[in-house]
Formats: C-alpha cells, structure tokens, sequence
C-alpha cells in the first residue's frame, strides 16, 4: 500500500460488504499489504461503525488454537474489535439475514473492571479483569469462498459479527472445561484447553497484542478469550453453548 486514502478505500470496501451482506474478494488480490497496514485498515473500520453511532464495547481474540494458527501459517494470535451492534441479549433473537455466511463458535469472556495501562511494564492483566462468563461469537468472513490471507482476516475485523454473554461469575481458572455446542442440527464439543492451552493464557497475548497495535482496553469492556472448538454453521433454530461449571448461554436463531 499504504496510503491514508488507499486504508479508508479497503475499509470503505469491507464496511460496504458488511452493511449489505455482500462478500467481496481478498484484498490481497489487489493490494500488497503487511499486518500494521491490516491493523490500520481495521481501525479505519471501527472508526466508520463509530461515525454511524457504534460504541466499542470489547475485543475479542482469534487463531488461538494451535490448529488454526497452523492452518494459517502463523504463530500470532490475531485481535478485532466488538461493538454494541455486535451484542446479542443471552436468550435473545438473532436474525440470520444480517450475515453472509456465518459461523459459530464456543467461547469464554472476560468482564475487565479497570482500564489496562498498556504503557506500564508492570501492568498485570490477570487483576484487570473480575469476571468471566460462558459466550459464543458469531464470526462472518466477508471475503468470498472463504479465500482470504493472515493480512485480509487482520483488515476485516476478524470476522467480528456478533456476540452473546452468559451470566458474568466471579473469577476462577479454567483450564480445562469440557464445552458443547449446537447450533441447528449440528453439535461439537470440545475444551476451553484448545484456548492456548488455558484461557487466562488469552489475556496476556491480547495485553502484548494491543500494546504493539496500541488498541485500548478499557473498564467495563468484555474479551472473547477465543475459540474452544473449530466453527461451525450457524443456522435457524436455538444455538447453544455450555461450558461446564460455568452454565450455558443461548440464541434463537431466526
Ligand atoms: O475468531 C476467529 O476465529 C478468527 C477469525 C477466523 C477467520 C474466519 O474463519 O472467518
């Protein structure tokens, strides 16, 4: 790239294929872009939801299994961000037209109860949050066929579509919690270990994360600690999520 003008177009594209439920083709077809002009695209984006109303509410982290990190050839996990229009209520509705192809996937959230000092060396992560719940995010590539680079996923938000959050507990480890979910008539099932290895192992990569791609983490905002198992369709009919001891989390998808 990397002019200002040629980050807004890409931002520009990708907000346009998200409002109109329309994929679009790989940037990287067109542009040759490295990962700190991937972040900036993505802040172009934000900061366009934000100019129509948006509010930040979290982040959320992906590639957080080593299987995903493989298959993408990359050893990084990668951060997008999560908006109010993101939110869906535990037990709510979640219209299937808002999307182009969209996925579901088990998850556990992190409540952060004090803003994170990214300066400070010191900044101990593990004591900015005091929470966690039971979540599912609906993640909705809106590149076409799926075909899209390391740089393309950065660009477009990480696939952020939306996002539901069981009852918030009070903090405890949770290494290695069975999960289930089941979305229509498909069911998987997994562990909150495939979580790097432990989810609280989540909240350190995404402190290294926004520190290099300076993203604030703010009190009051949630953490979408990654995937417990691979995606899966999203489809009609009652989506649900248990992570064992931590109770379940629900949407009706119509
Ligand atoms: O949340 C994630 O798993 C990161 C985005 C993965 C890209 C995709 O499959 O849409």
């Amino acid at each position: 790239m990397s002019t200002a003008s040629t980050v807004e177009a890409l931002a520009e594209r990708l907000d346009t294929a998200q409002t109109t439920c329309t994929d679009t083709p790989s940037l990287a077809d067109t542009h040759d872009f490295d990962i700190a002009e991937a972040y900036a695209v993505q802040a172009a984006l934000v900061a366009r939801r934000e100019a129509r109303g948006e509010r930040v509410t979290g982040v959320k982290l992906g590639f957080t299994s080593k299987a995903k990190m493989a298959q993408m050839g990359v050893s990084d996990v990668i951060v997008g961000r999560l908006t109010d229009a993101m939110r869906v209520a535990n037990g709510g509705d979640l219209d299937l037209g808002r999307f182009i192809h969209p996925k579901v996937e088990p998850e556990v959230a992190y409540r952060i109860r004090r803003d994170v000092d990214l300066d400070d060396p010191t900044t101990d992560i593990e004591s900015c949050v005091d929470a966690l719940a039971p979540a599912m995010e609906v993640i909705d590539s809106r590149y076409r066929d799926f075909r899209f680079t390391y740089e393309d996923v950065v660009a477009d938000n990480t696939s952020a579509s939306a996002y539901v959050i069981g009852s918030w507990r009070p903090l405890e480890s949770v290494p290695n919690r069975a999960v289930r979910l089941v979305s229509g008539g498909t069911e998987t099932v997994g562990s909150t270990a495939a979580i790097l290895g432990d989810p609280v192992r989540a909240l350190h990569a995404l402190l290294d994360m926004c520190r290099r791609r300076s993203i604030p983490l703010r009190a009051g905002q949630v953490v979408l600690a990654g995937a417990a198992t691979a995606a899966v369709p999203l489809t009609a009919g009652v989506t649900t999520c248990e992570v064992a001891g931590l109770g379940t989390v629900e949407v009706r998808v119509i």
